[in-house]
């Protein structure tokens, strides 16, 4: 069951309070029914949330209202991802006010953008010294940090709050911030300092729209900006109107006006009296995330952050949005044959996160009943084995594997045992038997009293998974392997990234040159495939990546299984990513290969797996 943080240490002190009292008052929440994902996060209160799509995911920033708060008690940001848009990962809470010397309280509103290779993140906070707000920015070299202040001062600092960044197609960033009023400023190409001065943008109600009732605020504009352009026109959406809010939007010729009020976005705000706007394109689609007080507990100093996806009017102009309990569709199937880190989540009952000592993080506290539900697995042909890290510093219990509810039929059971340790990890195994196809999987927790165990991360075994790529690890000479287009192909003992041998690559004549598999009867349409292999370059520095060349209906496709990353001839280097693959109509191929994004030099690569 939930335990209520602050928490002392490892001591685990159960809190029961209100949630449970809410939560037996919540239907969704009885056993057995299936749940709906909205909130996207249930074991903490998350608000203001900042979407930014970077290598096949969508990273999603926000703040962290503390329980049980009765004003906007933020210490901390957190960071969680998704692939799929319904399973969201947690990666815990990389950066914090006491990142930030001069900052003494009020972790609010931010976004995160990315720039020349790295992440910067803008966050208003209380200058300690004025106790006026001040925005500070953040970097690291990561979408999940650790991230550090960049310049160990406010960037800015006249009182107001929420910035959001832009970066124009002509490479000028601008921040916009404010409340009460609306400002922006030139960001210089460092994204860490500005030229010029701070800008009124002026609140005009043919800009900002009519607000009645309070004459020193005319518009409808109340704070939270968030700035972006789209197919030429640019668009402000923001929260509107003050309390409660509602979110509606401008837009603009240019990225400093003038702006023409165009109307809301979404009318409510579900229990909280704030909302907040973060709007992204991702595989395709449109998606508006906001927040609301929907978990039990939930309101205005508790709140919770949703997704819904969305599409732009022909005109371009923003559809009105509702607020759902369902939430964004899945994207695409995700693959329980790949390693899946226990914290990715749709949905959960009484689980909470914590910082592994072997990385990431992992998940806590789990008491007899507990479930976390993984939405929309694909098990393929069938799974036969499972595979869980786990620790506990008592006699552990049992994880029980069930499809589609949490009553649901049981396709296997692993035992956990005490390990000596809530950090202590080890696997445990079990079979499965009955889990094929494509269904929800709930890992649901039993045991005996207090919490049981912790578990690090999970993945399944079977003829319905594994890796695609026949003699993966090239220890069978070219066996399985061919080239795309010109080159010679060779089983290269001279290096090796494990085992005896490497395949080698030389005589390219062109960057799309390289070892290639045929997958075609392999694959599943729609679902996601995360590849890994190992790179080196025979000389020079290419940067290296792996496609796939998908032809249905007569079209070729080309998907990027992993970004182009430079390689090098005095080492190794691990390349991998995770795509969807989809095709419309019938299959007819589909190749694997490894290429370079210009020249022909030769390469090297081993331990290659798509699956
Ligand atoms: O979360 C604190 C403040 O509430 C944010 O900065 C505002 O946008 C509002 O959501």
């Amino acid at each position: 069951m939930r335990v209520f943080p602050p928490l002392p240490g490892r001591a685990r002190i159960r809190r029961v309070v209100a949630w449970v009292a809410a939560v037996l008052c919540a239907a969704a929440l009885v056993p057995g029914v299936a749940r709906a994902d909205n909130p996207i996060v249930q074991h903490i209160y998350t608000a203001d949330p900042a979407p930014l799509v970077h290598n096949g995911r969508v990273y999603l920033y926000t703040g962290h209202d503390e329980d049980g708060s009765t004003w906007f008690t933020m210490k901390e940001w957190r960071v969680w991802s998704s692939a799929d848009m319904v399973n969201w990962t947690d990666h815990g809470s990389p950066l914090n006010l006491a990142s930030f010397s001069w900052a003494s309280a009020d972790a609010w509103a931010g976004q995160v953008v990315a720039r020349n290779g790295r992440f910067y993140w803008y966050v208003p906070m209380t200058v300690r010294a004025t106790g006026a707000k001040g925005i500070g920015v953040a970097v690291a070299d990561s979408p999940t940090g650790p991230f550090r202040d960049a310049i160990g001062r406010p960037l800015v600092s006249n009182g107001e709050i929420d910035p959001t960044v832009f970066v124009d197609s002509d490479g000028q960033a601008y921040l916009y911030w404010g409340n009460p009023n609306l400002w922006y400023v030139k960001l210089n190409a460092d994204m860490i300092s500005y030229s010029g001065s701070p800008t009124k943008i002026p609140l005009t109600t043919a800009g900002f729209g009519t607000r009645t009732g309070d004459a020193n605020r005319p518009t409808l504009f109340e704070e939270g900006p968030w700035v972006y352009k789209r197919n030429g026109l640019y668009y402000n959406v923001f929260a509107a109107k003050c309390c409660s809010e509602f979110i509606a939007y401008s837009t603009a010729p240019g990225p400093t006006g003038p702006w023409t009020y165009r109307g809301t976005v979404m009318p409510t705000q579900g229990s909280s009296f704030t909302n907040h706007p973060g709007i992204v394109d991702f595989n395709g689609g449109s998606y508006f995330f906001y927040h609301n007080g929907a978990l039990p507990g939930g309101g205005g100093f508790t709140r919770s952050v949703a997704v819904e996806k969305f599409s732009y009017n022909a005109d371009g102009s923003i559809p009105t949005i509702s607020m759902t309990s369902a939430g964004a569709p899945q994207i695409a199937a995700l693959n329980p044959y790949n390693r899946q880190e226990a914290e990715t989540i749709a949905w959960e009952s009484g689980i909470e996160t914590e910082v592994a000592s072997e990385g990431g993080m992992d998940v806590g506290w789990i008491e007899n009943g507990d479930y976390i539900k993984v939405k929309g697995v694909d098990f393929g042909a069938g799974a036969n084995s499972f595979t869980a890290r786990v620790a506990s510093a008592t006699s552990g219990g049992t994880i029980e594997l069930r499809l589609d509810g949490t009553t649901g039929p049981v396709v296997g059971r692993c035992a956990v045992p005490g390990t000596g340790g809530w950090q202590t990890w080890a696997n445990t195994s079990c079979a499965v038997t009955g889990a094929a196809g494509t269904h929800d999987l709930y890992l649901r927790f039993t045991g005996g009293s207090g919490n049981l165990f912790n578990v690090n991360w999970w993945q399944f075994g079977g003829s319905g998974g594994g890796n695609l790529i026949a003699n993966g690890d090239a220890e069978s000479g070219t066996s399985g392997w061919g080239v795309m287009g010109a080159g010679t192909l060779s089983s290269n003992a001279a290096v090796a990234h494990g085992g005896a041998a490497s395949l080698s690559v030389s005589g390219r004549t062109a960057s799309w040159n390289g070892p290639s598999q045929d997958v075609t009867s392999k694959l599943t349409n729609g679902r996601s495939y995360t590849t890994t292999l190992w790179v080196r370059s025979q000389s020079g520095t290419p940067t290296v990546k792996a496609t796939l060349a998908l032809t249905a209906n007569g079209t070729t496709n080309y998907v990027s299984l992993t970004p182009g990353t430079a390689v090098n001839p005095d080492g190794w280097t691990r390349l991998t990513g995770t795509a969807t693959v989809s095709w419309s109509g019938t299959l007819s191929g589909a190749t694997f290969y490894v290429e370079t994004a210009s020249g022909t030099d030769g390469f090297s690569v081993d331990d290659l797996s798509l699956q």
